[in-house]
């Protein structure tokens, strides 16, 4: 379908030349299918510039991410290594339309992880968590869309932040978490807010990427999803993340 390649065309290039675009379904006409399709082939774009892919990124798996977009299926979108901001690095606001960063729990995979699996089985599977951040940026103006919108523009996705990779056998189903702007506090929370537990969020990532005909694989990244409403991010500010037992990451927005 040429409509597909045109919309993804015309997000990657927004994506690229970091420039606003008007939402290409605001009428929410396309299937989620369709959506994805576009997904896909903006993100393979990507690919042929030489960018890797490094793993998955879960949307709307909160309340608070639900409440504060104004909707509620979980989607998820894809990460490249075009897309990861050095911890305690600094990123360049001209690579951004209107960025925001939410805070969430990273993990990353010893095993790959194809299709249904329980928690257990997620679990298993997992080398490692780490507190993280997301860079949010929307391509589509003043950060409004649809359903369909958002999966084709990638669910937002732009940056990401990793701090210390910790043990996964500690419990990490209720994290206290705090993110913080230039050292105050914005926004307070815990990683059960992520689907009441974040293993839930890799789980239905899982699930997910094998229905795409693209598994989980060994070495791939999962980001779980904001833990709070996301914070738009100005030129100059830090931005941190502390998380109970996991620590801390940040990035400079210069
Ligand atoms: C869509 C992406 C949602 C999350 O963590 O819930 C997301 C958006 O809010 O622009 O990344
Ligand atoms: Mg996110």
């Amino acid at each position: 379908m040429s409509n597909i390649t045109e919309f993804a065309r015309l997000l990657d290039e927004a994506a690229r030349t970091a420039t606003e675009v008007d939402q290409i379904d605001p009428k929410s006409e396309m299937s989620l299918e369709d959506a994805y399709r576009v997904q896909q082939a903006s993100i393979a774009r990507r690919l042929e510039r030489g960018e890797k892919r490094v793993g998955v990124k879960m949307g709307f798996t909160s309340r608070a991410k639900m409440v504060q977009m104004g909707l509620s299926d979980v989607i998820w979108g894809r990460l490249t290594d075009g897309m990861r901001v050095e911890e305690g690095g600094k990123t360049s606001f001209s690579r951004y339309v209107h960025p925001r960063a939410e805070p969430e729990i990273a993990f990353v995979l010893k095993k790959p992880l194809d299709g249904a699996v329980t928690a257990v089985e997620a679990l298993a599977a997992v080398e490692a968590v780490a507190p993280a951040i997301e860079i949010i940026d929307s391509r589509y103006k003043d950060f409004k869309f649809t359903l369909p919108d958002v999966i084709a523009d990638n669910a937002s996705s732009s940056g990401f932040v990793i701090g210390p990779w910790c043990d996964p056998h500690q419990d990490f189903a209720n994290l206290g978490l705090t993110l913080s702007i230039d050292g105050r506090v914005v926004q307070v929370g815990s990683t059960a807010a992520i689907l009441a537990h974040p293993l839930r969020s890799l789980v239905a990532a899982a699930r997910l990427s094998a229905a795409a005909g693209e598994p989980l694989q060994a070495g791939w990244v999962v980001m779980a999803g904001g833990a709070t409403a996301a914070e738009w991010i100005k030129p100059g500010q830090y931005v941190s993340l502390e998380m109970e037992g996991l620590g801390g990451c940040g990035f400079h927005m210069g």
